[in-house]
Parts: C-alpha cells; sequence; structure tokens
C-alpha cells in the first residue's frame, strides 16, 4: 500500500448513496440542489472528493446522465471538489443504468469488484452484479474517458479483480482501492481491525487505499486508517448517526468530526488540488 503523507489525510464524503430516504433521516439531499449544497458544506469542513448517487425527482435512484451532469454543474459553481460518480447506483438500476453517468464525464467513478448477495431490505435474494467481463468492460470505458476508478473492495477474494484490472493494463498508478467494510450483505467482511489490516495485508504494492465502513463502524475504523495512513470516506451514504441513539445533522458535521481527529492526530485535510496531485488526476485548471 502506499500511504499518504504523515501530515495528510484524503476525505471523501459520500453524501446520499442509494439506500437512504427521507424517512430515514432528514439529512440526506436527494436532489441536485440539495446534493450540491452538502457537497459544499463538506468541502468547507475540509472534504476533498464527493461520492455522488443522483436520484430521480421522487427519491429513487437513477443513472440519468443529465442529472449526474446537473449535479457536477452545481457543485463547480460552489468549489473544486473532485467529483467522483457512482456505478454501483441503486438495486433498482440496470447494468446498462449504472454506467451512464460515465457519459457527465467525472473525475473519477466507483468501479465495484465482485458479486455480492443482497440479504435483507426490498431487494433480499438479489445480486449485486459486478462480473469480471463488466467489470473489464467499464474499466475500459473509465480509462478511454481519462476517469479514475475508485474500486470497491468489499473482501479479500476481490483482490482478484483488482489483479485482473492490473494485468491487463486496464487501471493506472496509482491504483485506488476502497475498502468497503461492514456492508451486510453475503460475500463482504465485518468492520473489525483485524479485517482492516488483513484486507491492506492483501492489497497491490501500488495501492492507495480508502476506508469506509457502514454503520457504527464509520468512525473507529476511518480513525484507525488515518493512523495507518490511509484516506477515509464518511457521509450518510454509509452511515445515518452521529452517535447511538443520535441522528447526524448533516454530512458535513460528519467530516468535521473526522477533520478535528485527524488535527489531533497531526494531519490536515487535503485540498482537492492537493488530493489531485496525489492520487493523479489532472488538476482542475490546467
Ligand atoms: N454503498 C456503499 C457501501 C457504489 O456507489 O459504487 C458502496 C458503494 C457502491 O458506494
Ligand atoms: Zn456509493
Amino acid at each position: 500500500m502506499i500511504t499518504l503523507p504523515q501530515d495528510k489525510v484524503i476525505i471523501t464524503v459520500s453524501v446520499t448513496g442509494a439506500m437512504v430516504t427521507k424517512a430515514m433521516t432528514p439529512a440526506v439531499p436527494e436532489q441536485p440542489d440539495e446534493i450540491a449544497q452538502a457537497a459544499y458544506e463538506c468541502y468547507n469542513e475540509g472534504a476533498a472528493i464527493v461520492h455522488i448517487h443522483a436520484r430521480d425527482r421522487q427519491g429513487k435512484p437513477t443513472g440519468d446522465p443529465a442529472v449526474y451532469g446537473e449535479i457536477h454543474e452545481k457543485i463547480r459553481a460552489r468549489c473544486d471538489l473532485i467529483l467522483q460518480d457512482s456505478t454501483g447506483g441503486g438495486a433498482n438500476l440496470s447494468l446498462e443504468e449504472r454506467v451512464k453517468c460515465l457519459e457527465a464525464r467525472p473525475e473519477m467513478a466507483s468501479l465495484n469488484m465482485g458479486t455480492l448477495l443482497r440479504v435483507s431490505g426490498a431487494y433480499a435474494g438479489t445480486t449485486f452484479s459486478n462480473s469480471p467481463s463488466d467489470i473489464e468492460a467499464w474499466a475500459r470505458a473509465m480509462k478511454e474517458r481519462e476517469i479514475k476508478p475508485e474500486m470497491e473492495v468489499y473482501s479479500h477474494s476481490m483482490f482478484r479483480d483488482v489483479q485482473n484490472l492490473i494485468d491487463k493494463n486496464l487501471i493506472e498508478k496509482p491504483f485506488y482501492i476502497n475498502l468497503v467494510m461492514g456492508m451486510k450483505y453475503q460475500g463482504a467482511v465485518e468492520a473489525t481491525p483485524k479485517y482492516l489490516m488483513s484486507l491492506i495485508d492483501f492489497a497491490p504494492a501500488e495501492a492507495i487505499i480508502n476506508v469506509s465502513a457502514v454503520g457504527a463502524a464509520q468512525l473507529p475504523l476511518t480513525t484507525m486508517a488515518m493512523v495507518l495512513g490511509c484516506c477515509i470516506r464518511v457521509g450518510l451514504e454509509d452511515n445515518i448517526y452521529y452517535r447511538k441513539g443520535e441522528l447526524a445533522k448533516s454530512n458535513a458535521q460528519l467530516v468535521a468530526r473526522s477533520v478535528r481527529i485527524a488535527r489531533e492526530l497531526g494531519k490536515e485535510p487535503a485540498t482537492p488540488e492537493e488530493a489531485r496531485k496525489i492520487l493523479g488526476l489532472k488538476p482542475l485548471k490546467s
């Protein structure tokens, strides 16, 4: 693994996701204006990357590139956050719909490794499908468009898909891997320190590692990740609580807490421009 400079941490905020609804928390931003405003507030607190899921007018996940484009424009009107779109989409979207967002030309996009089984909720029993050939096709599409993949890894076996992309020269260094921990899908590992250390052990040497963990594990695992020189992801997509029994007021509140902890550890949040350099992205103004 490539560790970040000791005095830096790159913070991604996953503001919306596919599964969190206004009924679960009124703080979740769904429409383009709300998403852009939430992203901007997180930028002001120290986030460098925003992970974006678009919703339709009814609040359901959509892959519509026009909606992604509108979100990008509204964020760009406010700040220079790195734009990272989700190709994980949502359980209601087809494989084709999930990757439509690439047409909106984000700087990064999630690229999920391996297939998982949903075990609860309305889509229990369906697969979150990411076959090796689909992963390759999507990586190729990203490479053609100069979009950096954020490879999402939920278990050790998924490093096989990462290695396949490396072997076929479909991704560029530094590789960027997001470890998604504690996801309640069959085939995803638990969010514990032991699993985190073990996933890092199996990660390719030339990868920058981001850590995201679901629910109550978000705070301890991202804190541990900072100590280890990883990037972190916080936000309502993965965790809607500030602490047990208390909903987070906003995405920005979660980012602000991580920044306070980072500073106690002697780290400053990387600005989007600093993060672009570290991740090998083009500067925004060239
Ligand atoms: N919902 C996260 C735990 C994606 O957007 O591609 C996984 C995720 C997938 O972020
Ligand atoms: Zn996501």
